[in-house]
């Protein structure tokens, strides 16, 4: 009886502690299901008013925002004047016209293509650092960097026609076919009527969501600015409606070791053959101008 006893103590305690198991798994179970279903809950959360969409959307504009590096080959290299700190640089008729810089080295120059052999000249008074070029109608406009003064000359004889001022330093100029568009080293761009120099807007740019200053020579190519940045070798491409600089060229190396003199400066100057679609770029004092075609 005893050993019965004994044998029945143990298997209602085995009842129990199976019964007690089976609580344990089903309360495990339950748990388990609680968890999972809480996390496929937060798996197809959607904060209020932000539907699925627009959340994708700013996703994506955010990745979009940032600025793309485009490629580019060197079509050809011409010859460039080493001693010409070029400032600006323009396309037109089959030649190339040329502002230079630094104070009694300052001059406006005509260009054979692709010689680069100096057509015609003139010199700045030595009070003068020239700076930006542009072409309106039949006008060469020049700007100079600290005095806050701009010249008007005839694109043939090179008579000077007028001067302007502005109330900025002149670093870049180019025209879009409607306003000139003026660069003063911020990340700022002036827009001024080309017949009273008045301006008219101010156009921020930023690349990637900040802005961009230091931005010097200009060329307006097919609906986007295009900028150097001084000090760098980046060109970058500005939409002229939002001011996002929405790609860039990096000229890194353009200029091979067996063409430098020793004494060039920085990547500058961007010049348009609007109707063969050529770009030319060159720099201060460079050797060669480098006529480039973006491949991406
Ligand atoms: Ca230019």
């Amino acid at each position: 009886m005893t050993k019965k006893s004994d044998n029945k103590r143990p298997r209602a305690s085995t009842a129990r502690r199976g019964r007690f198991r089976a609580s344990i798994v089903a309360l495990v179970m339950v748990a388990a299901a609680a968890v999972i279903f809480l996390i496929i809950s937060l798996l197809h959360y959607e904060p209020a008013n932000q539907p699925n969409a627009i959340a994708n959307g700013n996703n994506q504009s955010t990745r979009d925002a940032r600025a793309q590096q485009v490629s580019y080959e060197v079509v050809s290299s011409y010859p460039h004047d080493p001693t010409s700190f070029t400032q600006g640089l323009v396309w037109h008729d089959g030649t190339l016209y040329e502002s230079t810089g630094l104070k009694g080295e300052s001059k406006l120059r005509r260009l054979e293509f692709p010689s680069g052999r100096v057509l015609k000249e003139i010199n700045l008074a030595s009070e003068f650092f020239g700076e930006g070029l542009a072409l309106v109608d039949g006008r060469l406009i020049q700007l100079t960097w600290q005095s806050h003064k701009g010249f008007v000359y005839d694109l043939n004889t090179f008579r000077q026609l007028q001067e302007f001022a502005y109330d900025t330093e002149g670093w870049g100029l180019t025209y879009d076919g409607k306003n000139l568009i003026l660069s003063d080293g911020s990340s700022d761009l002036f827009y001024l009527d080309p017949q009273t120099f008045k301006p008219i807007r101010k156009l921020a740019v930023t690349m990637n969501g900040k802005p961009i200053s230091e931005l010097n020579e200009l060329e307006f190519i097919d609906g986007e600015i295009w900028a150097n940045v001084w000090q760098t070798d980046l060109i970058v491409r500005i939409n002229p409606s939002t001011g996002r600089v929405a790609s860039f060229l990096n000229l890194k190396g353009i200029l091979a070791p067996s063409d430098k003199t020793g004494r060039e400066d920085v990547l500058n100057g961007i010049a348009y053959d609007a109707e063969r679609k050529r770009i030319f770029v060159t720099g201060k004092l460079w050797p060669r101008i480098f006529e480039i075609r973006v491949t991406k």
